[in-house]
């Protein structure tokens, strides 16, 4: 049997990566909780086994899912599984990574700072680089997380870590594959809970895709419908640009709205129309092969955002602006000078302005660097500025 050790266990790693090991079989999944003991306890109360509850087609028990361990409450013990694993997975969220707004690491972050000085660790990036100087034998870290390039910027960061801490990495080794990841995931609800009667259980859309590169270092999991590629950029930059830059819009557009979900959004015909050209805006930046396929994919992406059943809520797509702006919205204006998408940048900037009014403070790990820029007479530069796009004020 083969072993995934995977940092994160949020509810897309376990609608993803856990699904659809669970359905190759033969592998199991230790993962890894880098703070909160909560989906530890919770899990552990019923076996590490949930109820993945999948709209429109019933509930899947997942079954892949054999331990989780704190990180904060044994390091050792995650040292210890990194030896073990075949593959090292994360969906540690945009924000885990620790990158400056160019995607090499912020080694003045105070978390990796932290690491570098020997605490914890506490992060992704401070496990890594540790726990890959003991590697001995080959291991493939599988960045299964929304950031263009996912696992050549992982690998960069790891090593920056590890030059900036005198470690020695051995390049054979260690394969980071590029990876794009799709399953739209929202937090459980009460309502969830109380339908499937299983307090961890997790509900998701019936679509999921992975695209990987065929860059590993050892064995994997007979994983179904995966697409092994050379090159995952054409991919990667469909979804990111067109789902995610879409949700986005929708959410801080549909937020100074007053919407809460993400099918009241995408029906408020004002929203539709700027996510249809935003879509179409985007796909203008994708390399050839796959542009062809972007018609047929927007009219696949605005009838998912449609479902109701999922209750997507806006405010959590809102989280972390300072992190998905870049990747979502700004390249895209950047190369396209598209209206759709200043008008996307432009909303989150009023949100971030609007919540900074209301004294409410942002979900985001630059919540204090917002709220001092919104709060300034020239919050548009200001807050452009965060996500690297300082030029772009023209266009706002
Ligand atoms: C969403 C994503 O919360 C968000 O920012 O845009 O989690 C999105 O649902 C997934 O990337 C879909 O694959």
């Amino acid at each position: 049997m083969g072993r995934i050790l995977h940092f994160g266990l949020g509810n897309f790693a376990r609608a993803h990566l856990l699904d659809y090991t669970d359905r190759a079989g033969g592998w199991d999944v230790v993962g890894v909780s880098l703070r909160s003991s909560a989906v530890r306890d919770g899990l552990a109360n019923q076996g590490f086994t949930y109820d993945l509850c999948v709209q429109g087609q019933g509930v899947r028990t997942i079954k892949a899912l054999s331990n989780v361990l704190v990180a904060s409450e044994d390091p050792g013990a995650v040292f210890s599984a990194m030896d073990e694993a075949d593959i090292i997975s994360a969906t540690v969220t945009e924000k885990g990574y620790h990158l400056k707004a160019d995607n090499t690491l912020d080694l003045q972050d105070e978390e990796i700072a932290a690491d570098l000085a020997g605490h914890g660790p506490g992060t992704l990036i401070g496990y890594l680089a540790r726990g890959l100087t003991q590697r001995d034998r080959p291991v493939t870290v599988l960045s299964c997380d929304n950031r263009v390039e996912n696992g050549a910027v992982l690998r960069s960061a790891v090593i920056s870590f590890a030059q900036a801490a005198d470690l020695r990495i051995e390049p054979g080794l260690v394969r980071f594959p590029n990876a794009m990841v799709d399953r739209i995931t929202p937090a459980t609800t009460d309502a969830v809970r109380a339908i499937s009667g299983d307090p961890m259980a997790v509900p998701t859309e019936p679509f999921s895709e992975w695209v990987i590169e065929d860059d590993f270092a050892g064995p994997r999991p007979e994983w179904p419908d995966v697409q092994f590629v050379k090159e995952v950029a054409p991919h990667e930059l469909r979804k990111l640009r067109m789902l995610n830059g879409a949700h986005s819009l929708l959410a801080y557009a549909g937020l100074m709205r007053n919407h809460t979900f993400v099918h009241e959004a995408i029906a408020d015909p004002v929203l539709r129309e700027l996510a249809r050209q935003l879509m179409a805006d985007a796909a203008s930046t994708l390399p050839e092969q796959v542009q062809v396929q972007a018609p047929t994919y927007a009219a696949a992406l605005i009838t998912r955002f449609e479902n109701p059943e999922l209750a997507h809520r806006l405010d959590q797509i809102a989280m972390d602006g300072s992190q998905k702006l870049p990747y979502r919205l700004i390249d895209t204006l950047r190369e396209t000078g598209s209206k759709a998408a200043a008008s996307g940048v432009r909303a989150w900037i009023d949100y971030c302005i609007s919540e900074t009014d209301q004294g409410v403070a942002l979900n985001d790990p630059k919540a204090d660097e917002i709220r001092r820029a919104a709060g300034r007479s020239d919050a548009i530069t200001g807050l452009l500025g965060l996500v690297g796009a300082e030029d772009l004020a023209e266009f706002i």
